[in-house]
């Protein structure tokens, strides 16, 4: 290891690999202070745009789309906070992602906490942008709506595309207080705009008293496999996500991870809590299980600071969003 940051800051730490390939490696709290520097994810270098850029974090800090405990517009500094617990490698799969893609902290889109479709606007540009660079977006939220001007995005330059949605909720509403826009209705609008495959969508972890009894039946009707926690119950998820990646396939898939997936004893700090949800562990299971498919973008949502007392559930956000990192296409794996 080649270590040249000699101060607290964000000096670009570079690890010469035999390829002869350098990347961005986050710092070693063997040699740089955990806790010093300024808040990126996961300790990475910031920079300004996602040129030159395999894979890049970015905040989308709104919580306006929101239908109950507002404060998600805070998740992405708290997920950077808590970040600073992540290591370069991944000691359960043994995955490389420092040695296999580059990747920095891209900052936050500027949104506008006064106006939500001028928000949705602004999020839409802000991927084009990224995109066209060829760099997978690694989205902190934020509330879920950011999830539909995303889409829009990436359907843009990669067609219509699979997604493993995770999620307590369907999101998929058609209006909400006479709104079309909103953290319960994106992947309604996605349909509608023809942004999904949606032979190849699968929703994982429904759950919930619902307003009619089978609150699942439109998202079915579009041809989605709609997997409820109930299912998940005391099981491991590696069986399912054979199947997913079956069903998926080889094409371009977005994965949206709502972290009001897991139960709220492991994820209190959330908008619209469930009770009986997915473990820490599924969640991990889900993600690992996406291994091998042609991911072209991810999200981490719905994390509520305010009513995170602990910080766990940014630090299980920021977790999440480390193992996404770990199953993007040409990830190194030493095993
Ligand atoms: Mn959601």
């Amino acid at each position: 290891m080649h270590c040249r940051s000699s101060r607290a800051g964000l000096e670009i730490i570079s690890w010469k690999k035999m390829s002869g390939k350098s990347y961005n490696v986050p710092p070693s709290a063997e040699f740089v202070a955990r806790v010093s520097g300024i808040a990126t994810m996961a300790k990475l270098p910031f920079q300004e745009t996602a040129e030159g850029l395999d894979a890049a974090f970015i905040g989308v800090p709104i919580d306006t789309g929101t239908s109950n405990r507002p404060g998600a517009r805070f998740g992405p500094r708290q997920i950077r906070a808590e970040s600073a617990m992540l290591r370069p490698y991944n000691g359960g799969t043994r995955a490389a992602p420092y040695e296999s893609l580059m990747v920095a902290d891209i900052g936050d889109v500027n949104v506008n906490l006064y106006d939500l479709k001028d928000t949705c606007k602004r999020i839409r540009e802000a991927y084009r942008k990224i995109l066209k660079t060829g760099c997978i977006p690694l989205t902190m939220g934020g509330d879920h709506t950011i999830a539909y001007p995303i889409l829009q995005a990436v359907a843009e330059r990669h067609g219509p595309v699979g997604l493993v949605h995770v999620d307590a909720h369907s999101d998929t509403g058609d209006v909400i207080l006479g709104e079309k826009i909103g953290h319960g209705t994106p992947f309604r609008r996605c349909v509608e705009e023809g942004l999904l495959d949606c032979s190849r969508v699968v929703q994982i972890g429904l759950r919930g008293s619902s307003y009619s009894p089978d609150a699942y039946a439109w998202s079915r009707a579009q041809g989605f496999r709609v997997v409820q926690a109930d299912e998940c119950w005391h099981k491991s998820l590696v069986p399912l996500m054979a199947e997913v990646r079956e069903q998926l396939g080889a094409g371009p898939v977005y994965l949206s991870f709502d972290i009001d997936a897991l139960d709220p004893a492991f994820a209190p700090g959330t908008g619209t809590p469930e009770i009986a949800g997915l473990t820490t562990i599924q969640g991990v299971e889900i993600i690992r299980g996406c291994r091998g498919l042609n991911i072209v973008g991810c999200d981490l949502v719905e994390v509520s600071p305010p009513y995170d007392a602990t910080g766990n559930t940014a630090l299980l956000a920021a977790n999440l969003l480390f193992e996404m990192l770990c199953v993007l296409p040409k990830i190194k794996y030493y095993n």
